[in-house]
């Protein structure tokens, strides 16, 4: 144990930097990324000379809430997670508005409130704290949530459709190439599996009618016979569209996520169904476990740390779905090293993880660590530095920082719908259902 005083764990200046993030074109039913994302990179530092670090959601209305925040983080110590909670929970900056239908315009993150919105900004300054405490005392995040009880933890490969390159010559070419059909999609997940060791398969459906997005799903199973498989059209279809599908892919998916948008839909798609159900969708806060529960509407919540409010909301989550007999994965956003190793170090330590996690990471050819992290055999191991286990590389922050200050607002909050515009200029966010 790292010899320290309690008063080297107080927060001493907290600095915030918004950075831009290529983006490859990935489609959803909403659009289609950005060529630049928006995150923002938190640093903690503490009276004792230790650094944490952390990463949110960059778009403005996180950055309002984030900017009191850091203020009011000032003189508190980087153990006193309660206290951080109670002081994001307060936090002026942004307000919030709930769609009628729980689809989140931005996102595609579910209801959106202005808790929400500070859950996922008080998320990014837990994870900085815990990591300043974790290199103030020597000891891995995991450590100081209780301990890990697994080695390493297991990463599913998370398939798009896609185009080649962004329009206009724009963002930063990458090497994946297009894919728009069943053999795009297929061989997307060939070059996951041999480059990374994946063995599960998700999706991002909801961008192309139902049945071609069906043989694609059809094609993955004759191509990696007896993986796990997912189709996730994010709340874009109607009941009996989902309830079609369904039946189609019975015998194959592991699970459907988020096929309808809204508890009431999604359980009366489960109702019909035997394929068991996902969502990062309708249930996204502790608000709406109980509807949720009370309906069977789900029977796995993928957990976001970012929107559930942290590593240790995150464990609350597992805890209740444990209880209520719920399985338990985790969703990804476009992310950054910080945000993987965060979500790295909360799935260590849940007893129950049912199915491999999923991430973006792949798909960012950029990162603000001095060492990407690593996937082995389609899973990451769970380290014992302190901490995260990750260093900030200045040079490259300071990069992606300055492409944000340069840009003139276009990407500062992130909005797939004006991305497609770039190509079909009538485009607007699909109603819901789509199909
Ligand atoms: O990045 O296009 C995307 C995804 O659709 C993302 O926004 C979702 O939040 O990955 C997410 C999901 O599983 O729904
Ligand atoms: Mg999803």
């Amino acid at each position: 144990m790292v010899d320290h005083r309690p008063a080297d764990l107080v927060v001493t200046e907290v600095r915030l930097t918004p950075v831009l993030v290529a983006d490859p074109p990935l489609l959803n039913t909403q659009g289609v990324h950005q060529p630049y994302t928006p995150r923002l990179i938190i640093e903690v530092v503490t009276a004792g000379g230790a650094t944490g670090l952390g990463e949110t959601y960059g778009d403005a209305e996180y950055l309002a809430l984030a900017r009191p925040l850091a203020t009011a983080l000032v003189g508190r110590k980087v153990t006193d997670l309660n206290a951080l909670a109670a002081l994001a929970a307060h936090v002026d900056g942004a307000a919030g508005t709930a769609g009628p239908d729980g689809v989140d315009a931005a996102g595609l993150r579910g209801v959106r409130t202005a808790d929400k919105l500070r859950r996922s900004v008080r998320s990014g300054f837990e994870v900085a704290c815990l990591d300043a405490w974790g290199h103030a005392t020597g000891l891995p995040v995991h450590a100081l949530l209780g301990g890990a009880v697994r080695d390493r933890v297991p990463y599913g490969a998370y398939l798009f459709y896609r185009w080649e390159r962004h329009p206009d010559g724009l963002g930063e070419p990458d090497d994946w190439g297009a894919a728009l059909d069943p053999a795009g999609i297929v061989a997307q997940a060939r070059r996951f599996a041999d480059r990374y060791g994946f063995t599960s398969f998700k999706l991002k459906g909801g961008v192309f009618p139902p049945d071609q997005e069906a043989a694609a799903i059809r094609a993955l199973a004759a191509a990696f016979p007896g993986r796990p498989l997912r189709l996730d059209p994010n709340g874009a279809w109607s009941v009996p569209t989902a309830l079609q599908v369904a039946d189609a892919l019975a015998d194959v998916l592991t699970y459907l996520e988020d096929p309808v948008s809204g508890t009431g839909a999604m359980a009366r798609v489960a109702a019909g169904t035997t394929i068991p159900l996902a969502t990062n969708m309708c249930v996204t806060t502790f608000e709406e476990l109980p509807e949720a529960i009370a309906r069977d509407a789900v029977r796995i919540v993928l957990s976001d740390h970012h929107y559930w409010g942290g590593l240790h909301a995150t464990r609350e989550l597992a805890a209740l779905c444990r209880t209520f007999g719920l399985g338990l994965a985790m969703h990804s956003n476009t992310h950054l090293g910080i945000s993987l190793a965060a979500m790295t170090h909360v799935a260590a330590t849940v007893p129950d993880l049912d199915h491999a996690c999923d991430t973006h990471y792949p798909w960012q050819t950029e990162d603000v660590l001095t060492e990407r992290l690593a996937f082995r055999d389609g899973h990451l191991d769970v380290g014992d530095a302190p901490g995260l286990g990750v260093t900030l590389d200045r040079d490259r922050l300071a990069v992606l920082h300055h492409r944000w200050l340069a840009d003139d607002g276009t990407y500062r909050n992130r909005d797939d719908a004006a991305a497609m515009r770039r190509v079909h200029p009538d485009w607007t966010t699909p109603p819901v259902p789509r199909w």
